[in-house]
């Protein structure tokens, strides 16, 4: 299998950790959305990632769906889904509550980023802003003790532990880490161990994609 895609995408990065916590070996295409949107769209007719190619040459995409996937390869109890409701739905939940912050902070994050210096419109960062505090004070809420929901690591630890960790990197000073400490140590719990490790987010990537900080455009 070949995950494809960077290291600096919350997505991608779901997608590498998951592979890492089920033990699946693989080597990474480190294709960028934008440096490389031609052989990106070859893959995925939306151009978008992570891929994740199988052995026989198909492709997967859409996190959630490349997650299915891998849940469906591991024995049900190294599962990082729970197969019995209510847990499972009450997991999948909190996991949409994740997976809509990453998709938060991607936009917010294009915004600067990817838009002409001025051209940002102050009413859509404003409510994206309003979006991803109120996704974080939920999640916050949860009390992660030491997981979000249950007695063991699930999708939602993952991808909650991978947008805090996104959020700091790219839109650092924005909210303050002292605003959500439960998740902000979820996060460093978990960036602390291998599979996570063995997927660091990588800033290297971020710049060879073209991303530049908030603050060279924030125009206040
Ligand atoms: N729902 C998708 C979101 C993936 C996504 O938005 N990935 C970003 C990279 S971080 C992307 O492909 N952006 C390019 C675009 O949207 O045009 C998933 O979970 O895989």
């Amino acid at each position: 299998m070949i995950p494809v895609g960077q290291n600096d995408s919350p997505f991608v990065r779901r997608v590498a950790v998951t592979l890492n916590l089920y033990s699946f070996p693989f080597r990474r295409r480190p294709f960028s959305v934008f440096k490389d949107f031609d052989a990106v769209l070859a893959l995925n007719p939306l151009g978008k990632l992570p891929v994740l190619t199988l052995d026989d040459g198909e492709n997967l995409f859409d996190s959630r769906a490349i997650l299915d996937y891998l849940d469906g390869l591991v024995e049900p109890g190294r599962c990082l889904l729970p197969l019995a409701e209510p847990e499972r739905h009450r997991v999948l939940r909190v996991e949409a509550v994740a997976v809509g912050l990453c998709e938060k902070l991607y936009e917010l994050i294009y915004e600067f980023a990817r838009r002409q210096v001025g051209k940002q419109d102050p009413g859509v960062v404003a409510r994206t802003e309003r979006q991803v505090r109120s996704a974080l004070d939920r999640l916050e809420a949860l009390r992660p003790s030491p997981w979000l929901h249950g007695a063991s690591l699930t999708r939602a630890d993952v991808t909650a532990a991978i947008a805090v960790t996104y959020l700091r990197e790219k839109q650092a000073g924005f909210v303050s880490r002292s605003e959500h400490p439960a998740l902000q140590a979820l996060c460093d719990r978990c960036e602390a161990t291998d599979p996570f490790r063995d997927a660091a987010y990588s800033a290297a990537e971020a710049a060879r994609s073209g991303w530049r900080p908030r603050a060279v455009h924030d125009q206040g």
